[in-house]
């Protein structure tokens, strides 16, 4: 995801532009940013000022973006903001363990590690399970699966709902137990405590005092990772589909 805060003047705190950066608005899913998209970075950030927010955790923002993304971008919400950077530092961080308690954290992970034993796919890879600062990243295939064992799980998971299904047992299974899921990526979904979700950053910005905040993501539909964030009040949502529309919307917005 990609933050944009606008205008630039410290005195003037006028917009904020939120887009999505480890899916399809910034970015392909997994590659790194192109040259064009690492110019028109630099461009925007003539005008406004810049963040990322993406469900990813800051080491796979920065095989995307470069290992100095928090030193270029003035906000990097890696893990939904649960892991927040500003102007370079560290802002603050969130432990799922914490959160959650040990107990229902074990009872989740043996009952995703049972589910997933059951399940027999083409292909299986290993870490099933991410354990991350503030939510769990769970896989089918497996994360250590290739890029094109990956693309391949994607086809298959479009066509068999996977993760759809998965999601739907863990969600009756743990009802009532204040756990959120997303699916934002291509071979995995992300479980985290109700609330930190993408909106989590936003209470992060709060503080920054920006009056309008415009967010741009691919998955807005129900279900997806940006949906909530892309629906509250506080944003101005737009749903784009790939990284050429997001230098569109942001021309047209910033530099007409
Ligand atoms: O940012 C979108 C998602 O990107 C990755 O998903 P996947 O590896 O399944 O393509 C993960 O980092 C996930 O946590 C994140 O939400």
């Amino acid at each position: 995801m990609l933050l944009t805060l606008t205008p630039y003047k410290q005195e003037d705190r006028g917009a904020v532009c939120l887009q999505q950066m480890a899916g399809v608005c910034l970015l392909q899913e997994k590659e790194p940013v192109t040259a064009e998209m690492a110019m028109f970075i630099e461009k925007l950030k003539t005008r406004v000022r810049i963040g990322v927010v993406g469900g990813s955790d800051l080491c796979k923002i920065k095989e995307q973006l470069g290992d100095d993304v928090i030193q270029k971008i003035d906000y990097v919400f890696a893990e939904n903001g649960l892991v927040a950077y500003k102007n370079g530092q560290l802002l603050s961080i969130q432990s799922i363990q914490a959160h959650m308690g040990e107990e229902l954290l074990q009872e989740f992970i043996n009952f995703c590690l049972n589910y997933l034993s059951k399940i027999k796919l083409p292909k299986k890879r290993g870490t099933f399970i991410e354990f991350r600062n503030g939510m769990l990243n769970v896989s089918p295939i497996g994360r250590s699966c290739t890029v094109e064992e990956r693309k391949e799980f994607y086809e298959l998971d479009q066509r068999e709902k996977i993760r759809e299904k998965f999601v739907s047992v863990l969600k009756e299974r743990f009802k009532g137990k204040g756990l959120s899921f997303s699916i934002g990526g291509q071979i995995s979904f992300d479980v985290f405590p109700d609330g930190w979700d993408k909106r989590y950053c936003l209470g992060i910005i709060e503080k920054d005092n920006y009056s309008t905040i415009h967010f741009f993501g691919d998955k807005t539909k129900p279900g997806g990772n940006d949906y909530e964030i892309y629906c509250d009040p506080r944003t101005i949502g737009h749903e784009v589909t790939c990284p050429d529309e997001t230098e569109k919307l942001c021309q047209q917005l910033f530099f007409s």
